[in-house]
Order: structure tokens, then C-alpha cells, then sequence
């Protein structure tokens, strides 16, 4: 194949930045590269790749001409790097969830006309309804979120529906409060974009389908049919079916490659555009998720994946639909209390050293003598309670643990359990190939991978997949250009599968069997002691 085989882009537009990665035929990454919007992009002025305003803190937006500009630069940045364009067969890509893009009408038009002696930023910058995009940080919709809920009779109908319960943060309250607040802005939007539509657009050169998976994340789309709501559609403002237009699978073929990118950096005029996805769901194609596994993010927030074959509605926790399989569905499930928790209770209990944490904690036995604690520094989304809650084995609460070993394992054991209790409501069981997928900083510290593989009772991996969305996507392309001939397995057969780190010991499920059983008793306490409170 050598330096003229295929080749397959992805790119993942988060908060902080956007990414780029070129794999070959085998999916081996060939180049890399990044724009990191405050430092590369400063005329912005965001933080963090986000503008909040001290006087509305529950306020997130961040500037989409500055989304626009990034991806020239980064395709800049590629071509500088000796990327040959000329080879790219597919394009695929994803980005932060929820987050709306308004095209102002006559939009369509400018990006079907898109001229190469231009920058896209020169030619857009009039695109926009409003160039402040509501983006995934955003908690300004609570009285969006109660009349999504109310119009189709309550949180349970709702996640019934769209997979969750109304979020602040989903588009759907995010739309719905645009057109309350700034009715003009509503008025003169052609088309609303999510993040990910929004960059295939700019691809395309023309307005791109959402696809299901992050459609997902719009308390707006039927999960079932695939189809909007009209209820919510019309709850949230008038004539939004024509302003979001179709939706469309997430493995669509959707165009060529506009010629602006074929003119301006030598794409060939034969290179297909992939619909683009959430960062989540192609996080899930990172990781190469299957059926029987499940993957624990464990970072800031740690958050679990799941493969479903059927949506499961649930209070808490996210269904989306699956941007494998058409039929099938995903859960992601976050909990807010990741690693400070955990550096917290580091330093207090271990003078902020992770050997000596890992020490402390491998010198208790398994099920901590009966000790159960749960530790929350900020408020946690499942369950809904704060603070540290500690037990003994009588189950009475207590303020703290007479060792520091015993405070360490309990925390390690609370948050692992959590999760198991969590997943199994979705109803996740281990089966004979299951797998427990280990990602993010903390997937590091093997001490706490064994915690993970003894609560869960199954064997936990890691991967070396610290970009799992930006190479979903590329894979993703992939996959969408060749899935008629083989399925995902053999598309990514080359990847090396993840290394085992730990097996569960042998007493580990006759001990953490009931003390998930347990947890889910103390957990029901404490969250009527709050009600009643
Ligand atoms: C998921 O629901 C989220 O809000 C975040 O994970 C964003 O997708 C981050 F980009």
C-alpha cells in the first residue's frame, strides 16, 4: 500500500478544541492534529473553548464563526504536517453533544457557493441567527425542561419517548428557549444544526442530516420510529420540523466533499462525507464496544457505556440509538464524582501520593470488613444526593472510618458498586465473554482496575485509546463506505484488541453480590431521608 493507499479523516470537534486524525486501509493512525481554540483562536476570547458571562453563570455558549475558522486552520495544520488530501476516501467525524448552530436564512445558499480564494470564516460570517452557540455546559432551561416534560405528561414519558428526562443542557430546551427569549433570532433561522451537523455541513457545502445517535441527545427525537415528536416539536417552536429537516442513520453516505476543500487543499473530487455524530456515540466506535461489554470512563466524571438491544427507560441515565446498529441502542450513564473525589480522599487519606493510596487500599480485604461509604463533592446526577455518607457493617451511619485504609477502600468499593448497581438496571449481567473496558486517567492505577474487575466480577482491559471519539470517527468512515462488504468486526480486525490488566478473584461475586444489594437499600434511605427533609 505504501504512501498511496486510502485513507479515512475524522475529526472531533469538542469544547477545547478541534481534532483531526488520518488513519490508513488498516486504521493505523498517520497524522494528528489539533486546533485548541483560546490559544489558536484568541480573537474569541473563550476559556476553556467556552464564553460564560459572571452575570449569568448557568450561561454556556461559544462562538460559532470561531468553529468555522478552526477548521481551515486545521486543515492548514495537516496539510503543513504532509498530508496528501488527494487520498482521503472518506471523512466521518463528532463532536460535543447538545450543542444548536442557527443558520440565518440565504445560508443554504452561501455554503452551496462556497468560493476557494476565500476563508470560510470570510464567506460565513454572515450565516449565523445568533453567532453564540448553547453549548453541552449550559443549565440556563429549567422552565424549558418542565414544559417538555409536562407536554407529553411527565420525565417518564418523556425518557419513554427521547431516550432521558428533560436536561438542561439537551437542544430541545435549548431551542425551545431561544424562541421564548429571542423570538427574532428563532424568525430568521433557516436551519438548526447540532455541533456535529453543523461541521458536516461546512463539508458538505450544504445543510447536513443530524443523525440518530446525537439526535439522541435532543429530548426531541422518537428513539423508536427515529422520527421527531411532533408534540415536542411544537412545544419547543413553530415550524422546527422544517428547520431540522430528516434525520438520517449514523453510518449515512451522505455527499461528495465540497469543492472548496477539493480547490483549496487537493481533496479528491470523489471523496465521500460521512454523517457526523455525538462525541459519546463515537466514542462507543472507539472503543469498539460489543454486546456483552461494558466500558468505564473514569476521569473528571467518570461515565459508563453500554450496548442495548432494546431501549430500556430508566429515571436516570441516557438511551441513545446506536451508531453501529441501526436496531440497536446505547446507554451512557455519568456520575459527576470522578477523579477529585478521589484526589480528595488521596490527600486526606494518603498525603496526596496514589502509591500510598494504592498500598492503603490493597491492605484491606476485600468487602472492607462490612464498611460501605459513598462520597459525593458536588452534587452527584445518580443518585441525586451530596456528601459523604458512611457505614459500618451493622449499617449505622458514622462520621468517619477509625483507619485510613478502610476510608480508602471504601471509597474505591462505593463508586465501583455504584456503577454495577447503575448498569444493572440497564440490564447489564456479566456473561462469559464479557469485558470491563477501563479508559481515562485513572484506568492507570491497576490497584483500583482490580476493585473494578472484583466488584463487577469479570475481567477488566484497557486500551490505549485516550482519543476514542476522533478515532470512532474515523473508523466510522470506514465503515460507512464498506459495510455492505463486511461488518464493523472485520473493518476493525487490524486495531490491537485491549490488554488484559486483572481478573476477579474467586470470592469476589459472594462478596460484592450483596453489597450491591446493600447499596441499593442505603442509597433508597438516604434519598427519602432528603424528600422527607
Ligand atoms: C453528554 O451528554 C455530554 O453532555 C458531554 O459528554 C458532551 O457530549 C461533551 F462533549
Amino acid at each position: 500500500m505504501g504512501d498511496s493507499g486510502p485513507t479515512y479523516l475524522g475529526l472531533d470537534l469538542s469544547t477545547q478544541q478541534l481534532k483531526a486524525v488520518v488513519v490508513d486501509d488498516q486504521l493505523q493512525v498517520l497524522d494528528e492534529a489539533y486546533v485548541q481554540f483560546d490559544n489558536d483562536l484568541p480573537e474569541f476570547r473563550t476559556y476553556g473553548g467556552v464564553i460564560n458571562k459572571k452575570e449569568s453563570p448557568s450561561i454556556a455558549v461559544a462562538p460559532c464563526l470561531m468553529w468555522v475558522k478552526a477548521l481551515d486552520m486545521l486543515l492548514d495544520k495537516l496539510r503543513v504536517c504532509g498530508v496528501d488530501f488527494a487520498r482521503v476516501q472518506g471523512i466521518s467525524g463528532c463532536a460535543q453533544q447538545h450543542g444548536t448552530v442557527y443558520w440565518s436564512k440565504g445560508s443554504r445558499e452561501l455554503l452551496r457557493n462556497l468560493s476557494p480564494d476565500k476563508f470560510l470564516h470570510q464567506q460565513l460570517c454572515n450565516a449565523f441567527a445568533t453567532n453564540y452557540s448553547p453549548i453541552w455546559m449550559d443549565s440556563s432551561t429549567s422552565a424549558e425542561c418542565e414544559i417538555l416534560e409536562q407536554t407529553v405528561g411527565g420525565p417518564q414519558n418523556l425518557a419513554q419517548i427521547t431516550g432521558s428526562k428533560a436536561y438542561e443542557r439537551f437542544s430541545g430546551p435549548q431551542i425551545a428557549k431561544i424562541w421564548r427569549t429571542r423570538p427574532d433570532v428563532y424568525a430568521n433561522t433557516e436551519r438548526i444544526s447540532l455541533v456535529s451537523s453543523f461541521v458536516a455541513s461546512l463539508l458538505v457545502g450544504d445543510y447536513a442530516p443530524i443523525d440518530y445517535s446525537d439526535g439522541s441527545g435532543m429530548n426531541l427525537l422518537d428513539i423508536r420510529t427515529k422520527d421527531w415528536n411532533d408534540q415536542l416539536l411544537k412545544a419547543s417552536g413553530p415550524d422546527l420540523r422544517v428547520k431540522l429537516g430528516e434525520t438520517v442513520p449514523s453510518h449515512t453516505n451522505l455527499a461528495t466533499i465540497s469543492n472548496y476543500y477539493v480547490e483549496r487543499f487537493g481533496f479528491s473530487d470523489q471523496c465521500r462525507v460521512i454523517a457526523f455524530t455525538g462525541d459519546n456515540p463515537a466514542s462507543l466506535i472507539g472503543m469498539r464496544l460489543s454486546k456483552d461489554d461494558l466500558a468505564c470512563s473514569l476521569g473528571t466524571s467518570d461515565t459508563l457505556f453500554l450496548w442495548l438491544d432494546d431501549p430500556k427507560t430508566l429515571p436516570e441515565g441516557h438511551v441513545l440509538c446506536n451508531p453501529i446498529d441501526q436496531d440497536a441502542y446505547m446507554t451512557m450513564l455519568c456520575f459527576k464524582n470522578g477523579s477529585f473525589t478521589r484526589e480528595r480522599i488521596r490527600d486526606s487519606a494518603a498525603g496526596g501520593s496514589w502509591q500510598i493510596f494504592n498500598e492503603l487500599l490493597d491492605s484491606t480485604p476485600r468487602g472492607n470488613f462490612g464498611n460501605i461509604a459513598l462520597y459525593y463533592d458536588v452534587p452527584e446526577i445518580i443518585p441525586a444526593l451530596v456528601g459523604d455518607h458512611r457505614f459500618n457493617k451493622a449499617d449505622d451511619k458514622i462520621s468517619r472510618y477509625s483507619s485510613k485504609e478502610v476510608e480508602v477502600r471504601a471509597l474505591v468499593e462505593g463508586q465501583f458498586i455504584a456503577k454495577r448497581a447503575y448498569a444493572e438496571n440497564f440490564g447489564f449481567t456479566v456473561a462469559s465473554n464479557s469485558r470491563i473496558i477501563a479508559t481515562g486517567g485513572a484506568s492507570a492505577n491497576k490497584a483500583m482496575l482490580q476493585v473494578l474487575s472484583d466488584v463487577f466480577n469479570a475481567p477488566v482491559y484497557t486500551a490505549e485509546i485516550a482519543n476514542s471519539a476522533v478515532l470512532g470517527a474515523a473508523y466510522l468512515a470506514k465503515y460507512a463506505l464498506h459495510k455492505d462488504k463486511n461488518n464493523f468486526k472485520e473493518i476493525t480486525k487490524y486495531i490491537p484488541e485491549p490488554k488484559l490488566v486483572c481478573s476477579p478473584y474467586s470470592d469476589a461475586e459472594s462478596i460484592y453480590k450483596p453489597m450491591v444489594a446493600r447499596y441499593r437499600r442505603i442509597v433508597a434511605q438516604l434519598l427519602e431521608q432528603n424528600d422527607s427533609s
